[in-house]
Formats: C-alpha cells, sequence, structure tokens
C-alpha cells in the first residue's frame, strides 16, 4: 500500500509536551489510515546541544535553532507550539500568517487579549485553508468521548449538575523547585491555567454548555521556594536560592452553565496521593456519568430510569471496537493510556486538514476557556463576587 500524501511538521520546543506530541506523530499513521502522512520533518529549540539530542531520541529530521526559521520553512506545512505559554501567541499567529497550519498546546495563551488575537488571526487564516487548532488532549480519551455521546443522545436528560476537579500533588512538598509553570511571566497563571483549562474545556465539551458566570477562590500555600537547578518532567532539583512563587497553587470556583446548570471546580497541585486526577461526576433529570483520569478506560453510568432493586452505578470498560478511536488498537480489554489521547488529536487533525475543515478545538474554543479562567481570576481578586463570562464571539 501507498503511504499517503505528507504532512510535514515542525514542533516548536521538545521537553514533556514535545515528547508525548512526538510520539503522536510517529504512531498515528502506524495505528490509523490517515489521509495525510505526518513527516517529522523539524524539531526547534534554542540549545544546539540539548536539541541534538532531542532530535535523535524524538526521531525527527532537521533541527533549527531559529523559530522563525522553523515556521518558515517551505518544507514545513503545520507548526506543533509546545512551548510554555507566553510565547504561544507570537509563534502561532507568526506560523498561521506564514501558511503553516497549526496546533497549539493548552491553555491557548496566558491573558485573554493574546488569546482574542490568537482566534482572530485563525480566522483570518481560515479563510486562506489554513487551519487551527488548540490541544486540549482529553477531549479524544475514548470513555470522554463516550459520555459527550450518551450527554448529546439525552442519555442523562437534563443536566443539573457538574463536579469536576483536577487533583495533583507535584508541588505539594513545600521544598519542590520553582520551575516555569511556578511563574505567571511564563505561564499565566498556576494550577487554574495548567489543569483548570482542561476541567473548563472537558465539562462544555462534553455537557455541550458553555460556561455563562463564575465566582472564584485562589490561593498560594507556599509563596517562596528553592530555585531549580535542574528539570526533568515535572520533577527537579532546587539550590540554596530562593525565589518567588507568582501563580495560584489551588483555585476552586463555582459556575453557571448556559443549558441551566450549575457547577463546582477544582484545580490543585496540593492533593497529596493524587497524581493526575482528573474527575468529572455530571448528574442529569435521567442519570449521572463519572470519569477518572487515573482509570481512563472506564466511564461510570447510572441510569435513574432502572428498577430500583439493581440499580447502581454501572462500570463501562471503554475498551470495544464500538467506542471511539478503539477499534484501531487491541482488542477488548487491552486498555490504552495518557499518550493514546495525543495521537488520536493528531488523527483528527490530519482528518481536518485533509478535508480543508476546522478542526476542533479551534482557537475560539480556547478563546472561550480563557475568558472562563480570568473571571475565575478576576473574581478570585475582587473578594470572590459573581462575574458574566462574555458570550462565544
Ligand atoms: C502538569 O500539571 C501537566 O503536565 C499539565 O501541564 C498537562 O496539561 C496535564 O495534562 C497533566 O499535567
Amino acid at each position: 500500500m501507498t503511504a499517503s500524501p505528507p504532512l510535514n511538521v515542525a514542533m516548536i520546543g521538545y521537553a514533556f509536551m514535545g515528547a508525548a506530541h512526538s510520539q503522536a506523530w510517529r504512531n498515528a499513521p502506524r495505528f490509523f489510515d490517515l489521509p495525510l502522512t505526518p513527516v517529522q520533518q523539524v524539531i526547534c529549540g534554542r540549545n544546539p546541544e540539548a536539541l541534538a539530542a532531542a532530535a535523535a531520541k524524538l526521531d525527527w529530521r532537521h533541527t533549527e535553532t531559529d523559530w522563525r526559521a522553523a515556521i518558515t520553512r517551505d518544507d514545513v506545512d503545520l507548526v506543533d507550539v509546545c512551548t510554555p505559554g507566553d510565547t504561544h501567541a507570537e509563534i502561532a499567529i507568526a506560523a498561521l500568517e506564514a501558511g503553516k497550519h497549526v496546533l497549539c498546546e493548552k491553555p491557548l495563551a496566558n491573558t485573554v487579549a493574546e488569546a482574542e488575537q490568537m482566534a482572530a488571526a485563525a480566522e483570518a487564516a481560515r479563510a486562506n485553508g489554513v487551519l487551527a487548532m488548540v490541544g486540549f488532549t482529553y477531549r479524544r480519551v475514548p470513555a470522554v468521548q463516550l459520555a459527550r455521546q450518551l450527554i448529546a443522545e439525552g442519555r442523562l436528560g437534563t443536566i443539573r449538575q457538574v463536579r469536576a476537579q483536577y487533583l495533583q500533588d507535584w508541588i505539594a512538598d513545600a521544598s519542590a523547585p520553582l520551575s516555569w509553570r511556578l511563574d505567571k511571566t511564563k505561564a499565566g497563571s498556576g494550577a487554574l491555567g495548567d489543569i483548570g483549562a482542561h476541567i473548563t474545556d472537558l465539562i462544555q465539551f462534553v455537557t455541550g454548555q458553555a460556561i455563562t458566570g463564575v465566582v472564584g477562590l485562589t490561593e498560594t500555600f507556599v509563596k517562596e521556594r528553592p530555585v531549580a537547578t535542574e528539570f526533568a518532567g515535572l520533577a527537579g532539583t532546587g539550590g540554596a536560592e530562593l525565589g518567588p512563587v507568582t501563580v495560584d497553587d489551588a483555585s476552586i470556583w463555582l459556575a453557571r452553565l448556559a443549558g441551566g446548570a450549575i457547577g463546582t471546580f477544582e484545580a490543585t497541585r496540593f492533593a497529596w496521593g493524587r497524581k493526575n486526577g482528573l474527575r468529572f461526576e455530571i448528574n442529569g433529570s435521567a442519570g449521572s456519568l463519572a470519569f477518572d483520569l487515573e482509570d481512563l478506560n472506564v466511564l461510570e453510568y447510572f441510569d435513574a430510569g432502572e428498577d430500583a432493586r439493581t440499580a447502581g452505578y454501572r462500570r463501562i470498560l471503554v475498551t470495544e471496537p464500538e467506542h471511539p478511536f478503539v477499534s484501531a488498537w487491541w482488542p477488548a480489554g487491552h486498555g490504552l493510556g495518557y499518550e493514546h489521547a495525543f495521537t488520536h488529536q493528531v488523527v483528527d487533525l490530519v482528518t481536518a486538514v485533509s478535508a480543508g475543515e476546522q478542526p476542533e478545538p479551534s482557537f475560539a474554543d480556547g478563546l472561550a476557556v480563557q475568558r472562563v479562567l480570568a473571571a475565575v481570576e478576576q473574581s478570585a481578586q475582587g473578594g470572590s463576587t459573581w462575574l458574566d463570562i462574555p458570550a462565544a464571539g
């Protein structure tokens, strides 16, 4: 069988997300029949030695130390932005203006103003057939897709309450070092933007309802931390010197949704024992759904219409070929992991690019999340008062 035409990718950044994305670009055509075959053409970063090592390990053909050179290359069709949030807007907008499709890591930007510029640039580029997507990867966990399907089919009836949490503990130890994720100038915000962004997007995606108002509360428990001397993934080693933490450690908020539902949200890096606990529970007039990323092959479903004597939460193992994305992988029961959602993201992006259709989530969806995050922060700073979220557009 001949491979489909190439889609040449330039990836900017090569740390945690760069590794996850590289694996996805590589695996997508191995498991799915794609209309275009991704080619890991160029990897870009500032440190030449580290970059060369990353290119060899992650299997990229060429290297560039200047992102402007990478995004303007003739042998690049799509730019994958895997850098910290403070550079998203500049790189993504320049890439779109250079006529390259863009995949940009979440959160879309560090501020609403940047996200608005990015959404406008994406809209302008779309008129020329150039497409942009933001990487809210967890939308493509099969159990999350199933949750959305069941809600869209009306299996939960009217959605009344949502409960969403993203619980981590990687800085619960006060001696965990400062990283860019704890620096407002680089990350925009802390737990709120890093992981609160995911639950905001997921609840809007799964319920199909926009968040229309919030009241927020944020806290920074540990105000100073050792400056990092070495970093790998989320962990690292700190020295004797201390530096300020300029973002939230934990954020919680109440929300109203467009369809009349109310919600509670919690994003924290201080939940000892919870490593990557993204959970949601949704209660409707006809039943409930519950999901936990630490057990990501399972979706729990309660059908209120069942005989009360035998009714109970049903544990659906989402590994059947009938479930979204699963038939391309392993036989039933063999399970998928964290990295598979990144592969599914590539599959949907490549398919949309080939068809000339808008991939989802769009930059407009990323902007909608940014508006919620900004309102939570603003509400928290203003004494936790209710704030309305401006409608999309
Ligand atoms: C760290 O909190 C992190 O890697 C986030 O940056 C990701 O978006 C999330 O998926 C897992 O946790």
